[in-house]
């Protein structure tokens, strides 16, 4: 799988609560939440990061994004929230495993990302 702790929870070696499942990956809550609602959805396939994807992940990620609005219908906030990605260090990334993060329940003030 992967070294890095989100292959190991997918793994199931790294115990974790699956708030939603499929073949292609799993929701956690956030360990630290930055908002009311912050889950992550984590492919079972490792890729480090969104840039390393290649051409045969197109499927998965589009199955990702699924796995979000569908998460996020489970947990009534499909009428508002954000998906985001960070990509490498300097985009504040820090699980070189690659994941979403679905953020709802506070606002989104006009130009803030
Ligand atoms: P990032 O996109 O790599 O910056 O996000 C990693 C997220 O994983 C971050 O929001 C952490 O709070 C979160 N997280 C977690 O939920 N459980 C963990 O055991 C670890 C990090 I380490």
């Amino acid at each position: 799988m992967s070294d890095t702790i989100f292959g190991k929870i997918v793994a199931g070696e790294v115990p974790a609560e699956f708030i939603y499942e499929d073949e292609h990956c799993v929701a956690i809550h956030d360990i630290s939440p930055q908002a009311p609602v912050h889950v992550l959805v984590i492919p079972r396939k490792a890729i480090p990061k969104l840039a390393d994807a290649a051409e045969e992940d197109g499927e998965l990620l589009g199955q990702l994004m699924l796995a979000a609005g569908r998460v996020a219908r489970q947990l009534g906030v499909d009428d508002a929230f954000r998906l985001i990605v960070n990509n490498g260090e300097g985009a504040g990334q820090t699980v070189f495993h690659l994941h979403l993060h679905i953020i709802a329940g506070r606002s989104f003030a006009e130009g803030r990302m």
